[in-house]
């Protein structure tokens, strides 16, 4: 296909918003619905904000897109994004931490299960077949960059049925992983 221009867009590392800013997506508790091992109690809270660089999602393109994700809790959980596979399974991506603190729980279809921290200036690789979900485990936003090749694709629904094989709570003494009940 054709070259595409160059760009460039402007990233607020504090609020992960973008410059240009076309496409934004809002999740809420509500579309976390089942996520959580405790009810949610507000279904309107807003959970995380996306902002997606556009260009086109074939396999030649990499997306990009900031997340912000809330502080917050559900029961003991901390708030976290839905968390996928990528379709195309083999797919991987980076995810470069701008602000705030989390961790960040990646797992195989097997149940095997890695966390790792997020913190600004940390470059985490995601390599292909591992599900991916971030966790803010702090008291402010979390902000990140992810980087994926762009046909990646999203499977949301063996995530959304079994959950990730790890819950992240808050102890006695900060934030623990713990086996997931509903796993
Ligand atoms: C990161 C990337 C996006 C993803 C977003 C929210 O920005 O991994 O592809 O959409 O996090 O995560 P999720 O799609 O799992 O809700
Ligand atoms: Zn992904």
């Amino acid at each position: 296909s054709a070259p595409l221009e160059p760009f460039a867009v402007t990233i607020d590392f504090a609020t992960g918003a973008l410059v240009p800013d076309p496409d934004v997506l809002d999740r809420r508790l509500a579309d976390l619905d089942g996520y959580f091992v405790a009810d949610i109690d507000d279904p309107g809270v807003g959970a995380y904000t996306v902002h997606e660089v556009r260009v086109p999602p074939t396999g030649n393109n990499l997306l990009s897109s900031t997340t912000v994700l809330a502080p917050g809790k559900v029961g003991d959980e901390y708030f976290f994004t839905k968390g996928h596979f990528h379709a195309i399974r083999d797919r991987a991506e980076i995810y470069l931490t701008l602000s705030g603190e989390g961790l960040l729980v990646m797992a195989l279809e097997d149940g095997r299960t890695v966390t790792k921290e997020m913190r600004p200036g940390i470059a985490n690789y995601v390599p292909g077949h591992w599900a991916h979900r971030s966790v803010n485990t702090g008291t402010t936003p979390l902000v990140f960059y992810a980087v994926y090749i762009g046909d990646a694709g999203y499977d949301y629904a063996t995530i959304a049925e079994r959950g990730f094989p790890v819950i992240v709570v808050e102890g006695e003494e900060g934030p623990e992983v713990r086996p997931n009940p509903r796993y």
